[in-house]
């Protein structure tokens, strides 16, 4: 797929994408990050740990919580979950921002990704996720079972996904879904579904049910809601954006008080380069 066609097909249409071997363009496998290799390089750093939505739960050594992914969760508990974020804002205790600066010449976005005209991050030419700052960029790590809950994405944005290790299922909803998945605060967890709270949560069915091998890749359009869970032990790297084409909807997000949102304004408020990313 060209990028001309990505950008009018699934950018401006608003439709997913599951790319099968994003990475074969430029190596036959995905990058060897196997969990012992990333524990030696990165061991020492501090991570965030997270259950299965976006509240982090406890920091941690990355080699202790790859040490831990093999003993399992506490009963009852979820599985937990480390999702690693480069810098998004301007009070943030844990980066990922050297690990990502080790890391750039490891991996490639798909070739299909526009690489100019961004507006969120406003970047104009040449943008590379290997490299640059994105709001959500994370190197995502958990064990079997590990999962993130039904959402849409913060910021009017759009996501696209890398899986580099292991397996991992995604559902994924459009938009107009949301009447019978979300009643404005909150979105029905699919495992445990408050069916007084949504009680037609069951009458939609996902768009899409894929499993995403190492070396696949998905984008996720703004709106669309999704949930993922790790099949096996999984290393994944994620990024969020607006692209120009889509810069009315940025603006109404904005209009509407996104511009207080503190990774707007880290990003609204820094140039390109700026910073350790
Ligand atoms: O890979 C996952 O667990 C889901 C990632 C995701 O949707 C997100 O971080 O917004
Ligand atoms: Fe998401």
């Amino acid at each position: 797929m060209s990028s001309a066609e990505f950008v009018e097909v699934h950018l401006a249409g608003n439709q997913p994408l599951v790319s099968r071997g994003w990475c074969r363009q430029w190596w036959s496998q995905p990058p060897p990050w196997d969990l012992g290799e990333l524990a030696r390089r990165f061991g020492a750093h501090r991570v965030p740990v997270f259950d299965s939505l976006f509240e982090m739960q406890r920091v941690m050594r990355f080699d202790e919580y790859i040490a831990a992914m093999a003993d399992g969760p506490a009963d009852g508990e979820p599985v937990p979950y480390m999702r690693w974020y480069a810098r998004q804002r301007n009070f943030q205790m844990i980066c990922a921002d050297d690990a990502f600066a080790e890391l750039a010449g490891d991996w490639a976005a798909p070739s299909w990704l526009p690489s100019d005209d961004y507006v969120f991050p406003a970047i104009k030419t040449n943008a590379d996720p290997t490299k640059d700052s994105f709001p959500a960029k994370g190197l995502f790590i958990c064990a079997a079972g590990g999962r993130t809950r039904l959402h849409a994405d913060p910021w009017a944005s759009d996501a696209c996904l890398c899986q580099i290790t292991g397996e991992k299922r995604f559902l994924l909803y459009p938009p107009e879904a949301g009447k019978v998945l979300s009643d404005g605060a909150e979105v029905v967890d699919l495992d445990r579904p408050d069916t007084a709270r949504f009680p037609q949560w069951n009458s939609v069915e996902p768009a899409l049910d894929v499993t995403l091998q190492p070396g696949d890749a998905i984008f996720i359009p703004a709106g669309w809601y999704h949930a993922a869970v790790a099949l096996s032990a999984s290393v994944s790297v994620t990024w969020n954006f607006v692209h120009e084409v889509n810069a009315d909807r940025f603006a109404e997000y904005l209009a509407s008080g996104g511009s207080t949102d503190p990774t707007v304004k880290y990003f609204r408020g820094r140039r390109r380069g700026e910073g350790s990313a």
